[in-house]
């Protein structure tokens, strides 16, 4: 007989998803993704100032902060037809491109690595042959027996202590890890140099951001921090040479440490390939603008159907009609008043709980949907699209890590293999080494143009009479995110954010078929349903983030807190 487990909370930060699985013969046969936790915040912003928006909208997160502050901001400019000034795209490019690789180093290593590498085992490694396999496979200049032998004495004194701290409840010495123990020394090992390494991206964020979570220079029609390359107080000749000092030394790590790292996991845990697919509709948008319009991208954004890359269609501007007129959401499946599946502009936000329901509402989680259809988004869409129109830096880089790929196992794979859990951890380090690229030329690109004599950072926001509407869209590090505004006499009037995690995390939509958590979730192996480690390998592989899909709520229905909207 079929057996239910729920897993709740699922994931090591914005802990607010549940899953639910029914496991018959050791596979997943029926899977619900529910996310336990209302915000509001779109609520929250209806009569303010447009203005307020990123300053708002970024507290939807405390993970992917710049990216909603992108999202309004491009959603007000294409509300009130405003350019935005080429400084102010490459500095936006910057913080981008700076988030997108801080993002991804931490979901890797941090996120979701322990649900691949048992760090208990490494405790049993040969320093010295992990050292020679490192070399083997990198030329990573920390690749060395010292600092492997370094890391394993702390992880020894870590566990003699008998108290585990950021260990603790792994699921260690389980069945479906795989993984030998010098192979999982040197990922605990980079594990650790990670910290270090999404730390220095991040600075690239505060400098240009002026601080990091929650950035403050992002404003409608450009950017707030002055460009001037010999004044102490903007943005000047010596920050630049510093920012350009911490994108070279990132880009070792990415291309040398992240990106093998995970072909080594893809090609021990080969049959990973097999499992997790799910939606194979692909849904990424063009992102790093080059032009003060948005119609000239550096990534290429576009859809995919059913998993053949044939079937590319690209979306081209900030203007796309193909985008705009596509997204829809419906709340079949979730927690608000109604039954309707809406654009965006018509959308209206009215709670309504009534629990945990299999076959009627049971996530407060929008269902998101394409042309009536469930897609998947994040850097596997991202990377689909942009291979299949053709980039040439997303090519090299497939092209490399399976490559790599097929030697460490033994056997040729091609791109196939990244309809699938383990791809999709594949094509976030992928797109990290494409980003990582762009950091330069988004780099170079803005000390040309100052070079040139443009200072110019924003455009003035004008105030006009009567209604406006405008879409903000962008390529976060977890997929596509778009803002919808609709503003009447300078005054938001509706406002929906349809967040990539909405996209991947959602329920079952109004034709009843199931969103990309719970699709990717069907046929996976799970060994032991006491301790479902593939269950959490397949969620993870997406990287939610819950508390961007969704204010305070207790299962108890107390009141936490109240927020006064002013
Ligand atoms: Ni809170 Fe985020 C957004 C999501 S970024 S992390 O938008 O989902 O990828
Ligand atoms: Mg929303």
């Amino acid at each position: 007989m079929a057996k239910r487990i729920t897993i709740d909370p699922i994931t090591r930060i914005e802990g607010h998803l549940r899953i639910d699985c029914e496991i018959d013969n050791g596979k997943v046969i029926n899977a619900w993704s529910s996310g336990q936790m209302w915000r509001g915040i779109e609520i929250i912003l209806q009569g303010r100032d447009p203005r307020d928006a990123p300053t708002y909208t970024q507290r939807i997160c405390g993970v992917c902060t710049t990216v909603h502050a992108l999202a309004s901001v491009r959603a007000i400019e294409n509300a009130l037809k405003l350019e935005v000034p080429l400084n102010a795209q490459y500095i936006r490019n910057l913080i981008i491109a700076a988030h997108a690789v801080h993002d991804h180093i931490v979901h890797f290593y941090i996120l979701s690595a322990l649900d691949w590498v048992d760090i208990t085992s490494a405790l049993k490694a040969d320093p010295r042959k992990t050292a020679q396999l490192a070399e083997s496979l990198s030329s990573w200049h920390r690749n060395h027996v010292q600092e492997f032998k370094a890391v394993q004495d702390k992880l020894k004194a870590v566990v003699d202590s008998g108290q585990l701290g950021i260990f603790a409840n792994g699921y260690w010495g389980h069945p479906a890890m795989k993984l030998p123990p010098e192979v999982n020394l040197l990922a605990a090992t980079h594990y650790l140099q990670a910290l270090e390494y999404q730390r220095k991206a991040n600075m690239i964020v505060s400098i240009l951001g002026s601080k990091t979570p929650h950035v403050a220079t992002l404003v409608p029609g450009g950017v707030s921090c002055a460009v001037n390359p010999e004044s102490p107080a903007a943005l000047n000749t010596e920050r630049l040479f510093y920012i350009k000092s911490i994108i070279d030394d990132l880009g070792d790590f990415v291309r040398q440490v992240y990106l093998v790292d995970v072909c080594a996991v893809g090609a021990l845990y080969a049959d990973w390939t097999k499992y997790g697919a799910g939606v194979t509709n692909y849904l990424s948008v063009p992102e790093l603008p080059m032009d003060t319009k948005g119609t000239v991208f550096r990534l290429p954004g576009g859809y995919i159907k059913n998993g053949d890359l044939k079937t590319f269609t690209p979306i081209t501007s900030y203007q796309d009609d193909f985008f705009r007129e596509g997204v829809k959401e419906s709340i079949k499946h979730s927690w608000y008043e109604g039954e309707w599946t809406k654009h965006p502009w018509d959308e209206t936000t009215q709670p309504r709980y009534t629990g945990f329901q299999d076959k009627g509402k049971y996530s407060w989680v929008k269902s998101p949907c394409f042309y009536d259809q469930p897609a998947q988004v994040g850097p596997l869409a991202n990377v689909l699209c942009m291979y299949a129109a053709g980039h040439a830096p997303t090519r090299k880089y497939v092209e490399q890590a399976l490559g790599l790929v097929s030697k460490l196992a033994g056997t040729q794979v091609g791109p196939e293999a990244l309809h699938s859990t383990i791809g999709r951890h594949a094509a976030r380090a992928i797109r990290c080494a494409v980003f990582m690229d762009e950091l330069q030329v988004q780099w170079q690109a803005l000390v040309d143009n100052i070079a040139k004599g443009d200072l110019a950072v924003c455009t003035p926001y004008p105030i006009r009479p009567g209604e406006s509407r405008g879409f903000g869209f962008h390529e976060a590090p977890r997929g596509v995110l778009s803002h919808w505004i609709v503003i009447d006499s300078n005054r938001i009037k509706n406002y929906q954010a349809v967040v990539p995690s909405t996209w991947n995390a959602c329920p079952r939509n109004h034709h009843d078929a199931p969103g990309p958590y719970e699709a990717s979730l069907v046929g996976n192996p799970v060994a032991d349903p006491e301790r479902p480690l593939e269950v959490l390998r397949t969620v993870h592989s997406f990287d939610p983030c819950l508390a961007c899909a969704i204010h305070l709520h207790d299962p108890r229905g107390r009141v936490l807190t109240q927020v006064r909207a002013l």
